[in-house]
């Protein structure tokens, strides 16, 4: 598929060999990024991004649809499959529009909807107050406990209480620890309230069993395809038979044309992939490597917020460490060490330029790093802090991680030889 690429536009063709060697060169720890499998590449790269699909199978509005009606069905069986959930809609171009497109099958504009701030590790389509979705929403942000770094639950239903929103969203995208879906799932039924469920960090996990399913709990459950559960680049919506019929008209007609049946049959893929042993071993290493990340990290002065990690992910507040987040990140990236500085909870700061760094381990674990290789990141990581602003000691830990990622060479399709 290479090749014509190259012939044809040198210039996109050299940018997109530099970026597979970037990937390839560095230690990527942004936790919501991944590397697929060559298989998903391929379907993701395959016809079906010629064909319009608009619609659900065996109800389609263009003809031609012999194939694209059975890709789709595959998604969907293997999605309820894995998910254990009476329906999937695998049509969301993105996690924010299948968020957007849960509030609008459930709540009318003006209804409240109640998610986890953004500043407390929620995400920007939980209602935040610069995202649209709190334009057309009434939103009202419940926060972490900024000592516990835990969900308080009774300032979360007293909040629901006073605010009887139509929606409350449980998930976030820099928790480090267990998240009770249950305890959502309580309050939701209190107040009256749809609890739609965001595991778009953790659904990889979730599939896996090493984190609880809110499936139980939720009357709807969204998540992105590609983080964790190392897929395309996508949406999904899963839920109760009962709001089948309503998801599936919010996200097409309400809210998308046509789906892109490329990244729908590379997402029948990934999930099949998903449901194998093998992705279970992985899941369970990327969990054993962010345990001894975040150990090693803390054993050399990092202050982690809520001393640790349950999941694929931590958080570091840097304020003992004098040390702004994107200060750090930058010189990170410039030791090819790739990460993303974020607000800790709590964080008087503004998220342009937070205390902290999200790191995460799901990339690194796909590359075949394990618990040995932890340890000598958290020292290539502290070496960087320590020595922020000597560009001699950050150019020779940027070599150390050279050294470090060619001997957990990417997978092979990756590397876009010239
Ligand atoms: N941008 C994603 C993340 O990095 O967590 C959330 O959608």
């Amino acid at each position: 598929m290479i090749t014509p690429l190259e012939k044809y536009d040198p210039q996109i063709y050299e940018l997109l060999r530099q970026e597979a060697a970037r990937q390839s060169a560095c230690i990527r720890l942004i936790p919501s990024e991944n590397y697929v499998s060559k298989a998903v590449m391929a379907a993701t790269g395959s016809c079906l991004t010629n064909k319009y699909a608009e619609g659900y199978p065996g109800k389609r509005y263009y003809e031609g649809q012999q194939i694209t009606d059975l890709v789709e069905s595959i998604a969907i069986e293997r999605a309820k499959k894995l998910f254990k959930v009476d329906h999937a809609n695998v049509q969301s171009h993105s996690g924010a529009v299948a968020n957007l497109a849960a509030y609008s099958a459930v709540a009318a504009p003006g209804d409240t909807i109640m998610g986890l701030a953004l500043p407390f590790g929620g995400h920007l389509s939980h209602g935040w107050k610069v995202n649209f979705t709190s334009k057309i929403f009434n939103s009202v942000s419940y926060e972490l406990d900024p000592k516990t770094g835990e969900y308080d639950f009774n300032k979360i239903e007293e909040l629901a209480m006073k605010h009887k929103p139509k929606v409350i969203i449980s998930g976030a995208s820099a928790y480090p620890r267990i998240i009770n879906f249950k305890a959502f799932g309580e309050i939701a039924a209190k107040v009256g309230a749809v609890h739609l469920s965001d595991i778009a960090h953790i659904s990889g996990l979730v599939v896996a069993g090493l984190h609880p399913s809110p499936v139980q709990f939720a009357d709807i459950v969204s998540t992105t395809t590609h983080k964790t559960l190392r897929g395309p680049r996508g949406g999904m919506l899963l839920c109760k038979a009962a709001l089948a019929e309503a998801i599936d008209k919010a996200v097409f007609p309400g809210l998308q044309g046509g789906p892109h049946m490329h990244t729908i049959s590379a997402l029948a893929v990934a999930l099949k992939e998903a449901d194998s042993a093998e992705f279970v071993q992985y899941a369970k290493q990327i969990i054993a490597n962010a345990k001894v990340l975040a150990e090693s990290l803390m054993e050399k002065g990092f202050d982690l917020f809520t001393g640790g990690t349950d999941n694929h992910l931590m958080l570091i507040d840097l304020r003992n460490k004098n040390i702004p987040g994107k200060k750090l990140a930058k010189a990170l990236d410039r030791a090819r060490i790739e990460t993303n500085y974020n607000t800790i909870p709590g964080d008087p700061a503004k998220p342009f330029n937070p205390n902290g760094l999200r790191i995460g381990t799901p990339a690194i674990t796909t590359r075949g790093m394990k618990e040995e290789q932890m340890k000598i990141i958290a020292s290539l990581i502290a070496r960087v802090a320590e020595n922020i602003d000597n560009e001699e000691v950050i150019a020779q830990v940027g070599r150390e991680s050279l050294l470090l990622c060619s001997q957990f060479p990417v997978p092979e399709h990756f590397l876009v030889q010239k």
